[in-house]
């Protein structure tokens, strides 16, 4: 069932946006004076080249100016970097990892969800519509061996596209938890198959998509953050074979080692199963 208040761009961008600079990330004074030259004058440099290669006109470049300023009013900074950077900047910093593949986070990951020993069925609501999935797997280190102490936080979309704290209406951690696997690295948790997920359309990176004449889709996917003590964290999502957005992921994020391939229940449970098995490198 679709809510009857969906919620705005700003009100998901704006949560986004506090999020973003509570979680500790933004240092500010971290990137050194030769780094932080280089950097922005090679992204100066290529904005400049761009204007004289197309001839942009002045008509172009106000329309620019205030795109960018409604990016800020909207809180879609989040959103937009996610969507259509990350996914290079998470390409360039895994290159060297050995281990399971990873994927960008994105702007709707919330820290501290409910920990919940496995097996576990992360919170739902009574009523909750869509296809229930069992999701199983181990984690082991690059020899195979099974690893100790390790954690699988995930968080996704509910059946009709909704993030828990990004759309009104919803459960604070529907849809979100921090799962212990056992000693032997297994795990198993419950939760449903998400939505495929539509980027806000009212906010700037909407109007920007209507007027490039682009979809605003993503596959649906499920988001997942593994770690364990001595090992390098993952983050990563996981995707459905046949999900008609597979192919044009808006935010350019599916990799072929991250199909999730269900099946139906083989014990004659309401749903499906899959399995997918994690494999960290040691810090
Ligand atoms: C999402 O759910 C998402 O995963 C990304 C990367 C961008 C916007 C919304
Ligand atoms: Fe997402």
């Amino acid at each position: 069932t679709r809510q009857e208040n969906e919620g705005t761009a700003v009100e998901a961008g704006s949560k986004a946006t506090e999020r973003f600079a509570a979680s500790g990330k933004p240092t500010g004074t971290g990137v050194p004076k030769e780094r932080v030259s280089l950097l922005a004058g090679a992204l100066i440099k290529a904005a400049n080249d761009i204007v004289v290669e197309h001839e942009v006109t002045y008509e172009e470049y106000n329309a620019l100016k205030a795109w960018l300023i409604k990016v800020g009013n909207d809180g879609e900074w989040p959103l937009f970097l996610d969507v259509w950077l990350e996914h290079t900047v998470e390409d360039v910093n895994s290159q060297d990892r050995p281990g399971t593949k990873g994927t960008i986070e994105g702007p709707y990951y919330v820290p501290n969800s409910p920990v919940l020993d496995s097996p576990a069925t992360v919170e739902m609501r009574d009523d909750e519509d869509g296809v229930p999935l069992q999701f199983s797997g181990q984690f082991t280190d690059t020899d195979g061996n099974p690893i100790q102490g390790a954690q699988l936080e995930i968080w996704h979309a509910d059946s009709a596209g909704f993030y828990s704290q990004y759309a009104p209406g919803l459960p604070d951690w529907l849809f979100r938890a921090n799962v212990q696997a056992d000693s032997e690295g297994h795990f198993v948790l419950h939760t449903m198959r998400p939505a495929p997920y539509q980027i806000p359309t009212d906010g700037a990176c909407g109007q920007l998509i209507s007027a490039a004449g682009w979809h605003a889709w993503r596959p649906a996917h499920i988001h997942i953050k593994v770690s364990a003590p001595g090992y390098q964290p993952v983050t990563q999502q996981l995707y459905f074979p046949g999900d008609p957005h597979n192919a044009d992921d808006i935010a350019s994020a599916v990799k072929p080692e991250l199909m999730l391939n269900t099946t139906p229940r083989t014990d004659g449970a309401a749903g499906e199963e899959a399995s997918y098995d994690y494999v960290l490198a040691k810090v």
